[in-house]
């Protein structure tokens, strides 16, 4: 068999052609309500036709900065078929944000929604990209109609296991976001082992609510469904009520921590509703052990939580029978190594934190365009430092304490300080800044932004924020901005941010949702 990733989808989609791929809630904004496997390989290979047919060769990258829909997910097919490596980019972004992206990868196609094609197909072409097509929810997309008149037979471009399928921009705790390089052998690596561990079958219908410009939402929640012959049931976004509805005919469902403390926000979460379901998994973030213990009060579901990062993939698990224990991430998935190494660059003894290491086929290849940026985050012997912070327990589960890395993680999504404070660093009003997370009951956590004024400037807060705004994604945006005379410092002029985390731990009130 290829090394491609689709031919493992492609094997599962031939052997049961009727079977149902994607449903659709109500009032979905896209033209058509269900696809089986076979119009998934029928769209699939019309898009990889016109691919192919606007210049796309094995190797080059193809951008995608959509809504999400069907469609949207059939570019992605149709991108590893013709054997590109497929960039998704949060339609979030600014212009300036994909600039950069689409100048550092130099993708041969851009794909961007209708609305936005006037403002960026000049972007993309002075970044270098050749040619930019929009595709949008309901069919109505240069490139839907272009695949129309596509021939819907395509033979699956055979790819090496190490060839790129993806790269997926990161931000960094400094500098510009690196494209993290994932190979065909990294994403079928980690989807078979989820789909074997999870138990996904055909049998399993999942209630997809995620964004697909994610690890998270694409790579593990579509491609073990994939990879399973199963059916998802494809929200456009992450709506409670529709999820509630939804529920009585679904077997699972995976989110990140702000989901289940919103459904739990909801009195109609009860146990009936959610008799039908097989398993509810949490990541991309602490899932709260309070979270945990009053799902399962509500529900008799004791959310599997997981533990994984962009350039990894997933790496631990709890059980999927046995113990999932609330605040851990479980075991490191089968054929993945984790360590802990401590300070003295030693592994941790059991119980003592220290910094998390990944060795296995799910980790990534390095960084696009930037060999030596890779170098510094593995070990002599390959292991790559996740910048999170972990212990072993005695049983052999892994807990995650902290994070070496300056990262704020709001709602599942990645802040670094570091690109807040440069924005804010750039206002003139503004003489220096720091970029915190702080607890929140919906986000987990949320950004707020502490700044000192210029001498005799008065820096105001909502100009400050609506200047922001212009450079970042909204969800970067601080939440709340604190504006004091100087920030603390430690003798050796180092900013504390833990001084200013206990001060403002309070400032989106109090943790709990209840
Ligand atoms: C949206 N906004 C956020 C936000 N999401 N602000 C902070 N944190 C967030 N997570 C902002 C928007 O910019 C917008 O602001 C306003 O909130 C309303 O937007 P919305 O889209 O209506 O928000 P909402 O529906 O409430 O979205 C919240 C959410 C969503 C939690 C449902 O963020 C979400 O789906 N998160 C999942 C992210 C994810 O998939 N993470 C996986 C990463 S992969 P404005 O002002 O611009 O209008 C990974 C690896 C791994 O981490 O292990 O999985
Ligand atoms: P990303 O760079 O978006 O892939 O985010 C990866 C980071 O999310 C990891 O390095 C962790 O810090 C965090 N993360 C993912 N899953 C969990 C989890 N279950 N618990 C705590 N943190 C998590």
């Amino acid at each position: 068999m290829s090394g491609n990733l689709f031919s493992l989808f492609e094997e599962r989609a031939r052997s049961a052609p009727r079977s149902a791929f994607l449903t659709s809630p109500r009032g979905a904004p896209w033209s058509e309500v269900d696809y089986s496997y076979a119009d998934l390989l029928e769209r699939s290979g019309a898009f990889a036709n016109l691919f192919a047919q606007t210049g796309v060769r094995p190797g080059d990258r193809i951008a995608a900065q959509t809504d999400k829909s069907p469609d949207a997910l059939f570019a992605y097919l149709g991108a590893l078929r013709v054997g590109a490596a497929y960039l998704p980019l949060n339609p979030g972004y600014t212009d300036e944000e994909t600039a950069y992206a689409l100048s550092d990868a130099s993708p041969a196609l851009f794909l961007c929604r209708p609305e936005a094609s006037g403002r960026l197909s000049p972007i993309a072409a002075a970044s270098g990209v050749k040619t930019t097509l929009s595709l949008g929810v309901a069919g109505d997309g240069e490139a839907q109609t272009l695949a129309r008149d596509c021939d819907a037979a395509f033979k699956t471009i055979s790819r090496a296991p190490d060839d790129l399928a993806a790269i997926l921009y990161t931000s960094g705790t400094t500098g510009r976001p690196k494209g993290a390089m994932l190979s065909h052998e990294n994403l079928r690596s980690n989807c078979e082992a989820l789909r074997d561990i999870w138990r996904f079958s055909e049998d399993d219908a999942l209630i997809h609510a995620l964004p697909i410009f994610h690890v998270h939402g694409l790579f593990v929640a579509t491609n073990v469904c994939l990879a399973a012959g199963a059916r998802m049931r494809f929200l456009p976004r992450f709506d409670a009520e529709e999820i509630l509805r939804l529920m009585p005919e679904a077997t699972s469902l995976m989110g990140v921590p702000t989901f289940y403390s919103r459904l739990l926000a909801r009195p109609d979460l009860t146990l009936e509703r959610a008799a039908s379901m097989r398993v509810f998994i949490s990541g991309s973030a602490p899932l709260s052990p309070e979270t945990h213990d009053r799902f399962k009060a509500r529900t008799g579901h004791a959310i599997l939580e997981r533990y994984g990062m962009t350039e990894t993939g997933m790496i631990a698990s709890n059980p999927y029978d046995g113990d999932r224990k609330p605040g851990a991430v479980g075991f490191p998935l089968p054929g993945v190594e984790v360590r802990v190494t401590n300070e003295a660059g030693r592994p941790a003894a059991e119980g003592e934190t220290g910094g998390i290491e990944v060795r296995g086929p799910n980790v990534f290849k390095g960084y696009w365009n930037r060999p030596e940026a890779a170098e510094t985050e593995f070990s002599d012997d390959g292991y790559f430092r996740t910048g999170d912070l972990g212990h072993f327990d005695a049983s052999g589960y892994l807990f995650i304490d902290g994070r070496e890395k300056d990262l704020i993680i709001s709602g599942g999504l990645n802040v670094y300080p570091a690109e807040v404070e440069a924005a804010l660093d750039r206002l003139p009003s503004v003489a220096e800044s720091a970029v915190i997370g702080a607890p929140h009951a919906d986000l987990g956590e949320a950004v707020l932004a502490v700044i000192a004024p210029e001498t005799g400037a008065a820096p105001d807060a909502k100009e400050v924020i609506k200047s922001l705004r212009a450079n970042l994604a909204g969800y970067k945006v601080p939440k709340k901005i604190v504006v004091i005379d100087a920030l603390p410092r430690n003798a050796m002029g180092k900013i504390q941010k833990s001084v200013l985390r206990q001060t403002y731990e309070d400032a989106f009130g109090p943790r709990s949702a209840e």
